[in-house]
């Protein structure tokens, strides 16, 4: 029992990482948990400004990415997160229980700040708009790759400090990590896969052709070491290769590193490329057929949207009245 939620940002195409690290695992626990929610946080990409025009295609993008990964709107309720307005106004109150000083050292503030040289409140308090989208629903189970699990802390202790002030309304959420807890930058192996990383070769998506996925394998950074071995401390070029060639060829990193032996690291990349064309392809031709259309992409979202604003509201409705405001 209990109550799945994750989201993801319609920024662009998922990335292996996302798939890797996040939507493999969505797929799964549609199976085993009886109430599932997935969302597109749009809300949450526009910490830094979006075009209109792109973000409304990009929301309908991820929606047929979603669904060609496997989400199943028949289990899963998909919707978009800007159309269930709670999510803003739980924040609101999180956000009076959060102090500045426990926002500062969380990742994603840390990185992006920089490279913008000043970070917006949005950006600074983006992760108690999360903790809203995973307590509003009373969420237990959190599926998310390793780089969130920090802010997950940040929703469990929300919950805590919201129980404590108002009474017991919220349960704790735990992460639910999968076995790839981290796919790395092909151009930087000491970043993550990011969508809006600028390098076009650092990320493969899951809808890239099967020559770019070759291209972009055989240029990814790796050693001086032609030997294939796994050791993400030193060689962590390499030791990304390893992981997900492991992952997308559904076996171990020992018995990956087992089918490199005697193959120098150029000859590994052919085998990579080759577990994820073969992985990639359905899921790509798929995306194809279902972004073409829209009208059936936008039908789908706003009955996601309706069955989400359905949890929402009683929920919304017993935190308006544990805070004195009816
Ligand atoms: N490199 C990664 N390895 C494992 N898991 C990852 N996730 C993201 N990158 C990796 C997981 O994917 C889910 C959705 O993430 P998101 O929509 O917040 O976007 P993002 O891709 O995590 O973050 P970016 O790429 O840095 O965001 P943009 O570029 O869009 O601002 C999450 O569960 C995340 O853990």
């Amino acid at each position: 029992s209990g109550r799945v939620f994750s989201g993801i940002q319609p920024t662009g195409v998922p990335h292996l990482g996302n798939y890797l690290g996040a939507l493999e695992n969505w797929v799964s626990l549609q199976n085993q948990y009886s109430s599932v929610l997935y969302s597109i946080v749009d809300l949450h990409s526009i910490t830094q400004p979006k075009d209109p025009a792109l973000l409304r295609n990009n929301i309908l993008d991820m929606a047929a990415s979603l669904l060609a990964c496997g989400v199943d709107p028949e289990r899963a309720i998909l919707f978009q997160q800007s159309q269930v307005s709670e999510h803003s106004e739980l924040s609101w109150i999180l956000g009076c229980l959060t102090s500045m000083p426990r926002l500062r050292h969380l990742p994603q503030w840390k990185v992006k700040s920089k490279q913008k040289n000043e970070g917006s409140v949005g950006l600074y308090t983006y992760p108690v708009l999360q903790a809203a989208d995973i307590l509003l629903y009373k969420s237990t189970h959190v599926p998310v790759g390793e780089d969130q699990v920090q802010h997950l802390d940040l929703a469990q202790d929300l919950a805590r400090i919201f129980n404590y002030h108002y009474g017991d309304v919220f349960p704790e959420a735990r992460a639910l990590l999968s076995s790839t807890r981290k796919v790395k930058s092909l151009r930087d192996p000491s970043a993550k896969m990011s969508k809006s990383d600028t390098q076009a070769m650092a990320t493969i998506s899951i809808t890239d052709s099967p020559d770019d996925i070759a291209l972009k394998i055989r240029r990814a950074v790796t050693d001086f070491t032609s030997e294939v071995t796994f050791d993400p401390e030193t060689r962590p070029g390499v030791s990304n290769l390893v992981t997900i060639h492991a992952a997308m060829a559904t076996i171990t990193v020992q018995e990956a590193v087992s089918r490199a032996k005697g193959l120098d690291t150029g000859a590994y990349k052919t085998l990579v490329s080759e577990a994820v064309i073969q992985r990639l392809t359905p899921i790509r031709e798929e995306f194809q057929r279902l972004r073409a259309d829209r009208a059936h992409l936008q039908n789908l979202l706003e009955l996601g949207n309706r069955r989400a604003r359905e949890l929402a509201a009683p929920v919304m409705a017993e935190v308006r009245h544990r805070v004195g405001f009816s």
